[in-house]
């Protein structure tokens, strides 16, 4: 019999599915449910309920629950094994939360008696709405709590990251100091995460290492429960917080719930999701130091392994714990995708391929010229005054321009990563703007490391369904390794292989110490 196992992805937009056979090493199936379109009851705008107030971003968790029901609907539909599967694992949205009054326990283990998830979730919120990632109205919070905590290096040493608004811990001290009645009433706090989890497995899940060092309320060390940064939150946390434990944990059988309604296998494992940035690292394969991944998109992201826990003293980058019992790092740059639409419609250039053959024009280090894009206000570095900077750079030179704004956002990835004391010994690269062969060029020349093209459309769904196969295994007694767990699963394109060139590898080695200064003016200009 073939060995199926099933994760499943709650991200900000959708829910999806994907489900492999492990020993054929094949996704065979995948589905994508847009909120938006399948639950337009909810009236939500890109998976986000609308607010007056435009840093307050909300979801619905009965919107999750709903759109878990017609999942399983559609996979039974689409005739899917669902009573082969042997283990289903999840990831989550990061750092989103979900409050819980004391009736949840008994709703949970009664699912199977409810026609519907969201009918057997009534009356168990004690507050209806949940505050995802893209919230940022706690900066208030945040000082508070980061004081607290000893200041920004004391803070990330302690949990892993700066205090940031769209972490829990910030969050949760919001609803506290806001609505004390309700989160008085709170019994139970989860994570997007850890709430799906529940639902699938009838009970309280637990919060995992991954999703759980996005609260700033993990020792990121320990993996416990820091006392410090619980003080610093809020009252009684501890009691309302499920405890910790490895991703892909067995949590037990799945519900009865799943198993009479779709025709679960009655024997499948729930196990303990994660959040979408550590399932992804699975997913795309980063099991081991010296691996990483660069999305180019919307904002550029920078995420990879890391064998000993180190954190940022300036706090700009994150470090959360990686599926693998290992560590995984992630840095989030603001101005990507969109800075580089930006100079492409300052200058004209017709379309991307355009702007690639004009970079290609100019040489590597563009004659020591430097751009600084931040168009919008910048996390890394953090930038409260948008605005562009320019170095030795003629602004009419357009091809010098499209040159130096990825070179300017390459040199920052280099710079802000270095805390790691990893270097990167390949990158894979994703995201929209990964098909554009001249900017993986600078790409490899700057960080001077081998580049790999990878596309996965569902790279956090696959991870789950991976960290499922885990569980499921140490479950059995065995001791399955990573590598031979992922293998096989997530190929780069064929011949897609960018080598660094060893002279403009030389050139970027000493322009980057000129990027350093240039950013330091900068910032002290603002
Ligand atoms: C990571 C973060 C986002 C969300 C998106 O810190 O906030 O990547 O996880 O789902």
């Amino acid at each position: 019999m073939a060995k199926l196992f099933l994760g499943l992805d709650s991200s900000t937009q959708s829910l999806s599915a994907v489900v492999i056979d492990y020993d054929r090493r094949k996704v065979v199936y995948e589905k994508s449910l847009n909120f938006d379109r399948a639950l337009p009851h909810y009236q939500t705008q890109n998976g986000v309920l609308p607010n007056r107030d435009p840093l307050v971003k909300h979801s619905s968790p009965l919107m999750w629950a709903e759109a878990l029901d017609l999942l399983f609907a559609q996979m039974k539909n689409d005739g899917v094994a669902l009573d082969e599967i042997l283990a289903i694992g999840g990831s989550g949205q990061q750092h989103g939360s979900v409050y819980f009054n004391d009736r949840i326990e008994t709703a949970l283990a009664n699912l199977a008696s409810a026609p519907s998830l969201v009918k057997g979730l009534r009356g168990t919120l004690s507050r209806p709405t949940a505050p995802i990632w893209m919230d940022s109205s706690t900066a208030k919070e945040c000082a508070e709590i980061r004081q607290k905590i000893g200041g920004v290096k004391a803070t990330a040493q302690k949990t892993g990251s700066d205090a940031f608004e769209r972490f829990t811990g910030p969050q949760i001290r919001k609803f506290c100091k806001t609505e004390p009645e309700a989160y008085a009433k709170t019994s139970n706090i989860a994570l997007v995460s850890s709430f799906m989890a529940s639902l699938l497995a009838g009970k309280i899940a637990p919060i995992d290492h991954g999703d759980g060092a996005g609260m700033n309320l993990m020792d990121i060390r320990k993996k416990v429960w820091h006392p410090d940064a619980l003080k610093a939150t809020a009252p009684n946390l501890k009691k309302k917080l499920p405890p910790l434990a490895e991703s892909g944990k067995v949590i037990g059988k799945a519900s009865s719930y799943f198993v009479q309604k779709f025709g679960i296998n009655p024997e499948a494992l729930a196990t303990v999701w994660t959040g979408d940035n550590p399932a992804s690292v699975i997913g795309l394969g980063l099991i081991k130091q010296g691996l990483a991944a660069i999305s180019l998109g919307t904002s550029d992201t920078y995420f990879g392994s890391m064998k000993n826990c180190r954190t940022d003293a300036h706090g700009e980058g994150h470090v959360f714990g990686s599926p693998t019992g290992d560590y995984m790092t992630l840095i989030c740059f603001k101005n990507g995708s969109l800075a580089r639409e930006k100079i492409r419609e300052l200058y004209g250039v017709k379309n991307w391929k355009s702007f690639g053959q004009l970079l290609a024009k100019t040489k590597p280090g563009n004659n020591g010229g430097i751009l600084l894009p931040w168009f919008e206000a910048e996390i890394v570095p953090r930038v409260n005054q948008p605005g562009i900077h320019r170095f030795n750079l003629d602004e009419k030179d357009a091809a010098a321009n499209c040159r130096a704004i990825f070179e300017a956002q390459m040199m920052s990835m280099r710079l802000h990563s270095r805390w790691m004391k990893v270097a990167p010994k390949c990158i894979y690269a994703t995201g929209g703007a990964s098909n554009n062969l001249p900017l993986l060029q600078v790409m490899a020349d700057v960080m001077n490391c081998r580049v790999l093209r990878i596309e996965v459309s569902k790279s956090a769904a696959l991870g789950a369904a991976l960290q499922a196969a885990h569980g499921w295994f140490v479950a059995a007694g065995e001791k399955p390794k990573w590598g031979k767990l992922v293998a096989g699963f997530t190929v780069p394109i064929p011949n897609s292989e960018i080598r660094p060139n060893a002279k403009a590898a030389r050139i970027y080695d000493k322009l980057v110490e000129k990027y350093v200064a240039c950013e330091r003016e900068a910032l002290r200009q603002i």
